[in-house]
């Protein structure tokens, strides 16, 4: 087998990734696939991020008057120069985050479709005319660019989570700085590089449209905290959401907040049961629980609980755990050992609570962390149920009567994705309506959005909308103008004010 730290050299080399930002450095980079260090990462200090806010401030200036659809140019060269660089990147989030191969190739995927998506959108960033009261004047609303646009991402989708935010900020007139997670700085590092090729071959792009601050919570909180950053996009659990948010509304910057999930599926008895069986393993097992659109809470009615969960426990006993680039397997690595950690205490107080553990012990030892699956037979709604614990553990729960149990799915404080396997429409129906989540499926899981419709959720999953839909609007302003083209001026309302 190829030496991982020699292979990672290879693909930031391939990419066009200076040497001298990840070797040398003062932060080791790590592979949850060994736990062996794979680079020496170089981070900003402050002198740093104020040049980089500086320069992005400029560059936003400068691109705020190139039309849109020019813009859109650019982002349509990222989507020529990611096709290119598919399959090294998707390599590099293996390495990097653990994900299976084709999860990693999913990822970068996601990231073409977003750039397809903003290339469209770079000819449609329409507003209104509006109907007005008064004779002679005409009334319309107009987009224009925002200005800086911070971007705070997380280990576990390393690199579609910045696509999402910089493709729509971009065509929206933009600049973009972006704070990855400290655990994942080289594919971010490399889809910086990827970006500048684009751009490189776009001709005139202001310098410094696109930038990365590799460093630890101040670079973030720089971000957060800086006026000339006008909107911060952050995706992460609800405690930094819960430092993010109030520090935004101090200074009346905005925010699209992406945080936690504590996602469920209900198994109705009219399911097609082998469809909900694969759902369910993909939405709980995939990326080893580490989605914020991981099934966490299962629901199973009672007429099928038994021999549903007979099923899952043959599929979650089966399923291959190991080193992805070593062989066929459907679950890799948790990211470290405090997602490890976390994992034994939730599994800890599930027992304590009265639940029954199938899985869920280490496989392998040394410096990485791969774990089997936990299935939980649980007797309620209790204990580490109700909070999101970041790895693949999930609750199964029996329930008799779907008012009830669509209740009980609610009853948890964040609101991210939702699902119910049912052939019954009325039952389907009832869940879309009552579901609180920004997402709600029927028959399929509760992961693997697609990017062209707004993805986030409600309550402590903090309301934002990224990726498809009208998410574009979030990354500019509106104007509201009105324009009288008469030689009176008749007032709103019908007030009078008259001078003579
Ligand atoms: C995340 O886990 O942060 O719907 C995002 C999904 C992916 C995005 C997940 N498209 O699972």
């Amino acid at each position: 087998m190829i030496e991982l730290g020699q292979e990672t050299g290879r693909i930031l080399d391939e990419l066009g990734v200076d040497r001298a930002a990840w070797t040398g450095g003062s932060m080791p980079s790590r592979s949850p696939l060994t736990g062996e260090q794979i680079a020496a990462v170089r981070t900003v200090d402050t002198a740093d991020i104020d040049a980089a806010l500086g320069q992005a401030t400029a560059a936003f200036r400068a691109w705020r008057t190139v039309p849109a659809p020019r813009r859109g140019e650019l982002i349509r060269l990222l989507g020529e120069e990611l096709r290119v660089a598919k399959d090294d990147l998707a390599k590099l989030v293996t390495i990097e985050a653990g994900k299976i191969p084709s999860e990693g190739a999913g990822e970068v995927q996601e990231m073409i479709d977003i750039c397809d998506f903003a290339v469209g959108l770079s000819r449609q960033l329409y507003g209104l005319t509006i109907a007005t009261e008064r004779p002679g004047h005409r009334m319309m609303e107009v987009w224009h660019p925002l200005g800086v646009v911070g971007v705070i991402s997380a280990f576990n989708f390393p690199v579609a989570v910045w696509a999402w935010n910089a493709a729509l900020a971009i065509v929206c007139g933009n600049s973009v700085v972006w704070k990855p997670s400290e655990k994942t700085p080289l594919t971010a590092l490399a889809t910086q590089a990827i970006f500048e090729r684009a751009a490189a071959r776009f001709g005139d792009a202001p310098a410094g449209l696109s930038h990365v601050l590799i460093g630890g919570r101040e670079a973030g909180e720089a971000l957060v905290d800086d006026a000339r950053v006008a909107l911060v996009s952050a995706t992460g659990s609800t405690r930094m959401g819960r430092s993010v948010a109030p520090r935004l509304a101090q200074r009346f910057a905005r925010a699209i907040l992406e945080l936690g999930g504590n996602n469920g599926v209900i198994v109705a008895p009219s399911a097609d049961l082998d469809l909900a069986l694969r759902g369910v393993a993909f939405g709980a097992m995939g990326t080893a629980g580490q989605r914020c659109t991981t099934t966490r809470r299962l629901f199973l009615h009672d007429s099928i609980h038994d021999g549903f969960v007979a099923k899952l426990k043959a599929a979650y006993a089966s399923v291959g755990v190991g080193n992805p680039l070593d062989g066929d397997v459907l679950v890799g690595p948790l990211i470290d050992r405090a997602a490890f950690e976390m994992m034994q205490e939730a599994l800890t107080a599930a027992r304590a609570a009265g639940g029954v553990v199938h899985g869920g012990e280490r496989v392998g030892d040394g410096a990485s962390f791969y774990v089997r699956p936990a299935l939980v037979e649980m007797p309620g709604q209790v204990g580490p149920v109700l909070e999101e614990t970041f790895a693949p553990i999930l609750y199964v729960m029996r329930y008799y009567d779907l008012d009830a149990v669509i209740e009980l799915h609610n009853d948890v404080a964040a609101g991210l994705s939702s699902a119910i396997f049912t052939t019954d429409m009325r039952e389907a129906e009832r869940f879309l309506i009552a579901s609180d989540c920004g997402i709600a499926n029927v028959n399929l899981g509760t992961s693997g959005a697609e990017i062209g419709g707004a993805f986030g959720g409600e309550k402590e999953t903090g309301g934002g909308r990224e990726s498809g839909s009208d998410a574009w609007r979030q990354y500019m302003r509106r104007a509201t103008n009105t324009v009288n083209y008469s030689d009176a001026l008749p007032l709103a309302q019908g007030v009078s004010f008259d001078l003579s």
